[in-house]
């Protein structure tokens, strides 16, 4: 059996990941976009490749909902990016309208889906995607600290001039710039590094870490990191699909764990075949659990700001 997995919004961060997961032959892919010719244009000329780079899963793409029917595991990317002249109230409200819409379409087709968020603002759209689909927490969360973290393990590793594989990295928080990039927890091959590395240069890569996407947006002017962002959900994806449970960070609705209620904040849990299937809740210091809370504070403010 081959899986499905529907990528709505065929932009950057759509595209590169319907591409990543269709290189690998993790699962068929279906991309979704109110721009279908441009879906429909992006999923053939992925399906040229697959005759050079010898991959078999297939790609769609176009307008129409109706070939996510059955999808295990959902990717929403639709949205707008922040443009001059625009609050952000606007973007949020008017995300709000089209996450919301994108998800209605897809839970009617697919209502055992699992659904991970990736348009921003990341948290706020988290608690639009419940709402609209009354799922479970376990099948609707979100993608962000993969992210983060994969910045601070790069930088990490320049700084430290080690293989990146032997970096791990921790960021907790919302996905702005309040995000809690967690040093004790971040090891090279099981070293903490605070043995390894100055305190202002951890100080450094955390400031860094924080201001990651803005980073990568002044360089490209125009748009918005891609090619990290996809290749964090398409580690999420994978360890749902096989059933890997991995420990990621991601942005997942909080029953009480770290002392948070009813809040999509990012901290560390177990994605396999049921999607969110553990919170896993780590020992923070009393500076680690203040900003902590700052960041779940900025959550709450924009979760109270979207449109009722
Ligand atoms: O860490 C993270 N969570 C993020 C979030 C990392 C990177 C990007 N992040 C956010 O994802 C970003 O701020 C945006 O809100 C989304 C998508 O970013 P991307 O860079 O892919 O934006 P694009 O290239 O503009 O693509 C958005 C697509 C575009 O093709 C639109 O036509 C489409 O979304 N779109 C829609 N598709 C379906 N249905 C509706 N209603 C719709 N509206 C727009």
């Amino acid at each position: 059996m081959r899986y499905k997995v529907t990528v709505v919004g065929a932009g950057n961060v759509g595209a590169t990941t319907a591409q990543r997961i269709a290189e690998a032959e993790l699962a068929d892919v279906v991309m979704v976009d109110v721009a279908a010719d441009l879906a429909t244009g992006k999923a053939l000329d992925m399906m040229e490749a697959a005759p050079v780079l010898g991959f078999n899963s297939k790609i769609s793409g176009g307008g129409d909902y109706g070939p996510t029917e059955g999808s295990h595991v959902t990717v929403v990317t639709a949205g707008l990016a922040r443009k001059p002249g625009m609050s952000r109230d606007d973007l949020l409200a008017k995300n709000q309208e089209i996450v919301g819409e994108c998800v209605r379409q897809i839970v009617q087709r697919s209502p055992d889906t699992i659904l991970i968020l990736v348009t921003n603002p990341l948290d706020a759209m988290c608690e639009v995607a419940r709402r609209v689909s009354g799922f479970p927490r376990e099948r609707v969360f979100g993608m962000a600290g993969v992210l983060d973290a994969a910045r601070m393990r790069y930088f990490i590793s320049a700084e430290l001039n080690v293989s990146v594989e032997d970096v791990a990295g921790f960021v907790l928080g919302g996905h702005g710039d309040t995000m809690v990039p967690l040093p004790r927890y971040s090891t090279v091959n099981g070293i903490p590094l605070p043995q390894l590395l100055a305190a202002d240069r951890i100080e450094a890569i955390n400031n860094r870490t924080r201001k990651g996407g803005i980073e990568i947006v002044d360089y490209y002017k125009t748009g918005s990191a891609y090619y990290a962002p996809s290749a964090a959900v398409f580690d999420m994806v994978g360890s749902i699909l096989h059933d890997k449970k991995k420990i990621l960070p991601c942005a997942v609705l909080l029953n009480g764990e770290y002392g948070l209620n009813d809040l999509f904040v990012g901290v560390p849990a177990v994605l396999g075949r049921g999607g969110m299937e553990k919170v896993v809740e780590l020992e923070l210091t009393a500076d680690e659990k203040a900003a902590l809370d700052k960041s779940a504070e900025a959550v709450r403010e924009l979760v109270n700001a979207l449109p009722k």
